[in-house]
């Protein structure tokens, strides 16, 4: 662990410790535009935003920030920021097409040249193998409820290994595969946009196999230096009274939620009581003899994304739900609190709950707050600021919780700012705003937010305000 330089009653600031990883993220589809340049296929995302009424207005991300051609642009504006790393994502249908075959030089180049851009600005890679892209050929044949889906992941991961190894420092699998499965293949309200219980629930089988199979590929073919790990959307549950029936609700949501990634990955199995509950929609005979050791093979970290908490009592839920099973036991609370304009509350506690969880769940493993971040109605003013306070007094609370988790034992290594720039928020197109730089999407210009020259002193402080 690095070494902790804490806060002392007397000083006024929290600091974090020596060698703390400051980034900010993004994803593929969310930003990079250029969709049918140099071999790129179309991916899910791609025949989904084009299909009528799935996303908000009708956008796509054929052009999104346009960050295939305004990279320099951007990894600029991170080296004003002073950030240590930058969480980009790396679209499958660009390097290996169609999901299968060779690996398509330009599409390599690019993130090669990113990586070489950010390596002379002085900012660590931090490269993710899947954010939801997968190529439409793949879904075509069956997507992820089918298992040889995951058999061409780590092929693609291992050909993105052998052309980026030597560049990229940490490497996830997979981000998110809760959202991949279940608002993918259960409600639907993401791409593929298939709603079938027993589909979500293969499906996120067969993305914890993927993730294991990649991590066997990424360790045959990277130096041994290189980072390993896989970045979860961890649900921070809380019952909404101490009765029997909201407890159970948290223990049934936390199967369906957590449990279904942290226990094939970290612990070898799967809950038997996730088991138990989903009987009525699957027997689980797709779980073949030795994949839950593959889904194990140790990793080197854990990225969490979080930006709320979910409060849940005994009840019922409308379907289609992404909650497999769940729904017709549980249901959904608004938490209390202000809200941001996704209505999520703001709510920095579930974050520490979850830290402080996996410090007991998971001793010795390190942490990285991967994603963190809110959506505000930013608007560049008529002397051109973008003025964003609740957005800093979002990011100050959660880095406060990041400080608290610190020092209450847990091995954070780093946290990631969702997002650096404005984008393509997936089923609600260009409505909403998360990024610390303001994009305005018909011009592409790019206004640094006051949150972006607030976390910009706060990395270079290594500190946040005490609240
Ligand atoms: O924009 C998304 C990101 O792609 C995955 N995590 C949540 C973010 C905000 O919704």
């Amino acid at each position: 662990m690095t070494t902790l330089v804490t806060s002392s009653p007397e000083t006024t600031e929290l600091r974090f410790p020596t060698g703390f990883r400051w980034g900010t993220a993004t994803a593929a589809y969310q930003i990079e535009g250029a969709a049918t340049e140099d071999g790129r296929t179309p991916s899910i995302w791609d025949t989904f935003s084009h299909t009528p009424g799935k996303v908000h207005h009708g956008d796509t991300g054929d052009i999104a920030a346009d960050h295939y051609h305004r990279m320099p642009e951007d990894v600029a504006l991170m080296r004003r920021l002073g950030v240590t790393d930058y969480r980009f994502s790396i679209a499958w249908p660009r390097v290996q097409p169609t999901g299968r075959g060779p690996a398509v030089q330009k599409g390599l180049d690019f993130y090669r040249r990113l990586c070489d851009e950010l390596r002379e600005a002085g900012i660590r890679p931090v490269a993710t193998l899947y954010h939801w892209d997968l190529p439409q050929e793949l879904e075509d044949t069956g997507g992820w409820p089918r298992r040889e889906t995951a058999a061409r992941f780590a092929e693609y991961a291992a050909l993105t290994a052998a052309g980026l190894g030597d560049r990229v420092a940490t490497w996830t699998t997979l981000n998110e595969p809760w959202c991949a499965a279940f608002l993918g293949y259960g409600n639907g309200v993401h791409a593929p946009g298939r709603t079938n219980d027993a589909d979500a629930l293969r499906a996120a089988h067969h993305l914890n196999l993927a993730h294991g199979w990649a991590v066997q590929a990424l360790r045959t073919t990277l130096p041994n230096a290189a980072e390993v790990s896989l970045t979860l959307n961890l649900h921070a549950l809380r019952p909404l009274t101490s009765a029997a029936g909201d407890l159970d609700a948290v223990r049934r949501i936390d199967a369906v939620a957590n449990r279904i990634f942290l226990d094939p990955v970290f612990h070898g199995r799967l809950p038997d009581d996730l088991v138990r509950d989903t009987a009525g929609i699957t027997d689980w005979s797709f779980v073949q003899d030795g994949d839950l050791a593959v889904t194990s093979a140790p990793i080197d970290s854990l990225g969490i994304n979080y930006y709320s908490p979910t409060v849940v009592a005994a009840g019922a839920s409308e379907s289609p739900s992404p909650w497999a099973g769940a729904q017709s036991h549980v249901r959904f609370l608004p938490a209390p609190g202000p809200r941001t304009a996704m209505d999520w509350p703001v709510d920095a506690e579930g974050l520490y709950e979850l830290l402080t969880r996996l410090r007991d769940e998971l001793p010795g493993l390190p942490l990285l707050v991967t994603e963190n971040g809110a959506a505000y109605d930013d608007y560049a003013d008529p002397s051109g600021n973008v003025r964003d306070p609740e957005r800093i007094s979002y990011l100050h609370s959660h880095l406060t919780a990041v400080h608290r988790a610190i020092e209450a034992g847990v091995d954070v290594r780093g946290y990631f700012l969702w997002s650096l720039l404005d984008n393509f928020e997936w089923a609600y197109g260009y409505n909403k705003r998360f990024g610390i730089v303001h994009v305005d999407f018909a011009t592409q210009r790019r206004t640094p937010k006051d949150s972006a020259t607030w976390y910009g002193r706060t990395i270079a402080r290594n500190a946040v305000d005490k609240p």
